[in-house]
């Protein structure tokens, strides 16, 4: 079934705030007082962005967008909310400046192998057959290179380096709107097959290729293969096929 028709989008009701811990909490709160879905969540800046695992998201004001949608994704399509969220954002980057963004298993934007945004799906089943997520999504803007920390610096990049604009958080906000409920729609109609072929044509590396996995095991080579159904990665390792899910390219060679 399809969410959101012709007269709705996500991101309405909208919630802007000039500071917040992390646009997650306050979305997950939201949820809780069931607010309804596609409710999303600005914040101008966070003191506590996150990542996957623990990891900070570096949210300095005004130099990204930082946001939070509620959703409540069939069960079934939970596990392919960050690729529909990846190829939502890689779209709407693209419609709004011209860059064509690549995406980097699980859930990475990367241009050339720099960092610009990076999406966190949290959430799990709610016991019945949908899920209560939010849907996390952090995006580089105006960054000079001296507005990341030393940590990041070689690794992430903006939209303001790569195209030498400034841009606004809230023109990329819209465009997030109306490519994620493609994306959703799209998921929700159980259209897997083709947010996997979208998501595989975006990918920032090709079959064959080989790769450097963090697993539970400790460091992997691996020959990357093909995407799994659930959206696990498919590899060759030690002449065996392998599926991972909860991993994490360290190296892409
Ligand atoms: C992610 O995690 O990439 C998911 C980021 C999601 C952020 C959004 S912002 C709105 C919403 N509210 C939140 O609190 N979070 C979401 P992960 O793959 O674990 O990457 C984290 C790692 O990326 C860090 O350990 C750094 O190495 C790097 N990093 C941190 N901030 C960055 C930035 N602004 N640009 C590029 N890399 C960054």
């Amino acid at each position: 079934m399809p969410v959101f028709d012709r007269d709705s989008c996500p991101g309405y009701p909208l919630f802007i705030f000039s500071l917040a811990f992390s646009t997650m909490d306050i979305a997950r709160r939201l949820t809780a007082l069931n607010f309804p879905e596609g409710t999303a969540v600005v914040a101008e800046e966070q003191i506590a962005g996150r990542g996957t695992k623990g990891r900070t998201w570096h949210s300095a004001r005004g130099k990204g967008l930082y946001v939070s949608f509620i959703l409540r994704p069939s069960a079934s399509s939970f596990n392919l909310l960050p690729a529909a969220c990846g190829l939502t954002a890689a779209e709407a980057i693209e419609e709004l400046s011209g860059v064509r963004i690549q995406l980097k298993w699980p859930n990475d934007l990367v241009y050339q192998g720099k960092k610009l945004g990076g999406i966190l799906c949290e959430g799990g089943s709610a016991g019945g057959r949908q899920t209560r997520a939010v849907a996390g999504i952090g995006i580089n803007l105006n960054h000079r290179l001296s507005d990341f920390p030393p940590e990041i610096k070689n690794l992430a990049t903006s939209l303001f380096l790569l195209t030498e604009k400034t841009w606004k958080p809230l023109d990329l906000f819209r465009h997030l709107g109306l490519r994620l409920k493609v994306w959703y729609n799209n998921l929700e109609k159980g259209h897997f097959d083709l947010v996997l072929a979208s998501y595989r044509k975006r990918l920032s590396f090709k079959a064959g290729q080989k790769l450097l996995l963090q697993t539970v095991e400790g460091q992997l080579p691996v020959e990357f293969q093909d995407l799994e159904e659930r959206g696990g990665l498919k590899v060759r390792v030690d002449g065996e096929t392998r599926i991972f899910h909860a991993s994490e390219i360290i190296k892409v060679f």
